[in-house]
């Protein structure tokens, strides 16, 4: 009798770029994920996508709770599987033996990211048991991920980047991030803007993805990303290529900074400008009319106090970009002068200019001010939410059922790191591998004894932290829900099984890549039975939340009550999405230049090219970067990139993956390769100041000399595991992953595979 085959349609949630799919189901298998061409992200899959029936059926699934035997640290946790009744039983005893002896604070949670993984799902309701259980403490990748594309932006725009609007742009600047290998669907909008003619501009070290596509490319040596800003504003400043109008009503540009303690002039609750026709200061109003305000020079504006020499914003500004002419620019980052002039140019010539950037700009120790940088740059082009431009696009409107009201004002103040930190992510709760550490080992600022961990691999995608494996080994409680077992679960004393993402339901608000795209609300299906005994994340969480005596805040225990309390606010029901298998567009518009009704979301209500944050937080408010250290023992530059077949540290295990990546590589230049004898193929030593960590050359012509780019995620050839987890960005907590020095030198030989999963 012929099979009974289905089509299912929905998307992959395996990364960020949630490419529309149609599952085949045949006698309740997978066997195949195609791209739904129906469907706004559904052009194209890639092979993590089609891989999905072996991420199913791996052998190497976790299938049933299972609790360690043996003590922490041996090789063999000698994992014993329990049931889910006496796993969750257990659990919950420890996180509350913990919290009545140290407080809920003592149990920090984690969770994997949500744009390498299908943990989305369930994000926010990780978030609500830790805040219903009186956790300020997630562990999460945010510093090395969204942090400063999301909330470092918001010091300068009161929001993340936005989107650009790639149906309309004139100039798309893509500046460390590389969508044709971490988000194919955005790739596609891109190559849809350069094949209507948009400019593309590409700064990245490595001419790769649509890089090879774009007209300027900018390939810098890692991590100078904040002086090549600096520059690039200096000459749009210089020529006079910016958007004086916006700077001067939707910016802070003309707003006077006070000489004396370099605060913003103001009166009566307003900020001052100067006007150059009365001659006086008067109160900024965006919608001023017949503005004749001061830009630049000194003026002297009388007070309470009596007189008091001021600055406006824009003249500091240009200062600070002087220091970076091209000529310095171009000695630090190795982008010729003429290149950034030509580039400045074209910015403003080919405008609405949008832009994008991820990671490229994040993992640095100057992260914060390399967005900051990023930022004034694009301000000064007045694109911002225009059409063409960086544009906030109309999402459904689902509710954040996350639950930050249901953690106290005094937890909240708890979080580990925010007073060294009050402007990072510790500000929401996320917390980071270094001070999780800290208060495991040395109870400081207060002891950390459990942990609830919801997916993530910190051993392997952080970077390098003494003692991180004994941190984790001290716990009293250390639970990890994963689908497979991982070098960090090796300390857990609990594994939960968790249902692959086709076992189980998930819902997106959005697919982000354009105002239609984004309007679409769809929820994707389950199309399998969870294997084994595998429970999705969501359900794990109201599990535990019933156990722990918090149904009351998780609708009675019931996910689907809380679906629906997700949904309310889009008048969709969950059975009306179920019904509608390709999602339903939601009837929201897209408006362009909202800010002209509602500011900014900054304490200035302006872009803030000066932040009023950072000056409050004793950080410097204007972009500052110093020339960078060289060391002669390690000559090159090391980076690392996201590769196509993989997502962090996962899917080594699937062979139709591995097969293409056998073992971690690092990408070379013909040149710094020849000067060391090494050939294509060649094992290698990547050396730091941390240790040594081997790899695969790669020999590329796609490279700048003099840096070199590594993939991690790899154990035991961990490239993280020779990164220094120590040194950071001041602000916001992110680690030199993509801008540390290394040399490169061939390899013993005889060197064997090794197994990703020895462990
Ligand atoms: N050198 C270097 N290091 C980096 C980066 C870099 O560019 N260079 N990038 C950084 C970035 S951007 C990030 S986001 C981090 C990522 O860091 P992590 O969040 O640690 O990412 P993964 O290695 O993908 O770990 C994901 C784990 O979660 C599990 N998992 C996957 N899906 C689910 C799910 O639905 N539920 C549950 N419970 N578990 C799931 C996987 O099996 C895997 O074990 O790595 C960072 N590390
Ligand atoms: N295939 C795949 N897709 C993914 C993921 C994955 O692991 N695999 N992870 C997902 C996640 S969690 C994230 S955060 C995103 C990240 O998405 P991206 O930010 O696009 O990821 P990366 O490849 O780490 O970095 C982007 C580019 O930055 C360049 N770069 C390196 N150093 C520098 C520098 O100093 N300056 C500049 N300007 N550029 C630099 C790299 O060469 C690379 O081409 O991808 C998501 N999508
Ligand atoms: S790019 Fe690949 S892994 Fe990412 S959502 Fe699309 S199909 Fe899935
Ligand atoms: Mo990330």
């Amino acid at each position: 009798m012929a099979g009974d085959t289905v089509g299912i349609r929905g998307y992959c949630p395996l990364c960020i770029s949630r490419c529309g799919t149609v599952s085949v189901v045949e006698d309740g298998r997978l066997t195949a994920v195609q791209a739904d061409r129906n469907h706004p992200t559904g052009a194209a899959i890639c092979a993590k996508g089609r891989a999905a029936p072996e991420l199913v059926y791996a052998p190497e699934r976790v299938l049933t709770p299972l609790r360690r035997t043996r003590p922490k640290g041996e090789a063999d946790p000698g994992w014993q599987p329990i049931a889910w009744d006496e796993a969750l039983r257990h659990i919950g005893d420890g996180m509350r033996r913990i919290a009545e002896r140290d407080g809920p604070e003592a149990v920090a949670f984690a969770v994997a990211t949500p744009s390498g993984t299908a943990v989305a799902d369930s994000f926010p309701w990780v978030h609500r048991l830790a805040n219903a259980f009186g956790s300020p403490n997630m562990l999460f990748a945010t510093e090395n991920c969204n942090w400063h594309r999301d909330f470092g932006a918001a010091l300068t725009f009161g929001t993340g980047i936005g989107m650009p609007d790639f149906a309309r742009t004139g100039c798309l600047v893509l500046w460390g991030a590389n969508p044709a290998v971490t988000w194919p669907a955005m790739a596609h909008a891109a190559l849809g803007a350069v094949g209507r003619g948009a400019q593309l501009v590409v700064v990245d070290p490595r001419r790769t993805g649509l890089g090879t596509r774009a007209g300027h490319w900018l390939g810098l040596r890692p991590g100078t990303d904040g002086p090549l800003a600096m520059a690039l504003a200096g000459v749009l400043l210089d020529e006079n290529l910016f958007d004086r109008e916006f700077l001067l009503r939707w910016t802070n540009a003309a707003l006077l900074v006070r000489s004396d303690h370099h605060s913003l002039l103001a009166a009566d609750g307003g900020h001052l400008v100067w006007d150059q026709r009365s001659g006086r200061a008067v109160p900024h109003s965006p919608h001023a009319e017949d503005i004749d305000w001061a830009l630049e020079g000194e003026v002297t504006v009388d007070t309470p106090a009596g007189p008091l020499s001021c600055r406006p914003v824009f003249d500091l500004l240009r200062r600070a970009c002087r220091e970076w002419t091209p000529d310095r620019a171009a000695a630090v980052t190795g982008v010729a002068p003429e290149m950034i002039r030509e580039t400045a140019q074209l910015l403003h010539g080919a405008r609405p200019v949008s832009w994008y950037t991820w990671t490229g700009t994040g993992q640095h120790a100057e992260a914060t001010q390399t967005s900051r940088a990023l930022g004034i740059l694009y301000a000064l082009t007045g694109c911002w939410d225009s059409a063409g431009g960086n544009v906030l696009f109309a999402k459904p409107p689902v509710r954040d059922v996350s639950g930050r009201d249901l953690l106290s004002k005094d937890q909240s103040r708890k979080t580990l790191g925010l007073a060294k930190r009050p402007l990072g992510p510790p500000s929401r709760g996320w917390i980071t591998s270094h001070d999780f550490i800290r208060a495991a080992l040395k109870g400081e600022p207060y002891p950390v004894r459990g942990l609830v961990a919801f997916g993530g691999n910190p051993l392997v995608t952080k970077p390098h932290l003494d003692d991180h494996e004994d941190a984790l080994a001290s716990l009293d409680l250390y639970v990890q829900a994963d689908m497979v077992l991982t070098p960090t679960a090796r300390f857990a004393d609990i594994v939960l099984p968790v249902a692959s993402p086709w076992e189980r339901e998930g819902v997106q608000a959005g697919f982000m890549i354009g105002s239609e795209a984004d309007r679409l609300l769809q929820l994707r299906p389950q199309v399998l039975t969870p294997l084994g005994e595998s429970r999705s994340d969501t359900r794990i969480v109201f599990d535990l939340a019933t156990t722990l005596g918090l149904a009351p805040h998780f609708f009675g225990g019931d996910p689907e009550a809380g679906l629906a309390e997700m949904l309310a606010p889009t008048g969709v029901t969950a059975s009306r999405l179920r019904e509608s298998p390709g999602g339903i567009p939601m009837p929201v518009e897209t408006q362009f230049q909202k800010y002209r009704r509602t500011g900014f979301a900054t304490p200035t209500g302006l872009i803030e090219l000066y932040s009023t944050r950072l000056h409050a937080a004793a950080q410097p408010p204007l972009p500052h970067f110093a020339d960078p250290a060289r060391d002669s023992r390690f000559p090159l530059a090391l980076t690392s990139a996201k590769w196509p077949h993989f997502c962090h540290s996962q899917f080594r295990h699937l062979p139709s993956l591995r097969r293409r990546t056998p073992e971690p590589l690092v990408e070379i230049s013909l040149l710094d390769a020849r000067t060391r004898g090494i050939a294509d193929g060649d094992w290698v030593e990547i050396v730091t100041e941390r240790g040594t960590a081997r790899a695969r050359a790669r020999l590329t012509e796609t490279i700048r000399p003099g840096a070199v780019c590594a993939q991690y995620g790899w154990w035991p050839d961990s490239l993280n595991s020779i990164l220094d987890g120590r040194t950071f960005d001041p602000i916001s907590g992110s680690n030199v992953l993509k801008s540390a020095w290394c040399d490169i030198r061939p390899a013993g030989s005889g060197q064997e595979r090794r197994a990703a999963f020895a462990g």
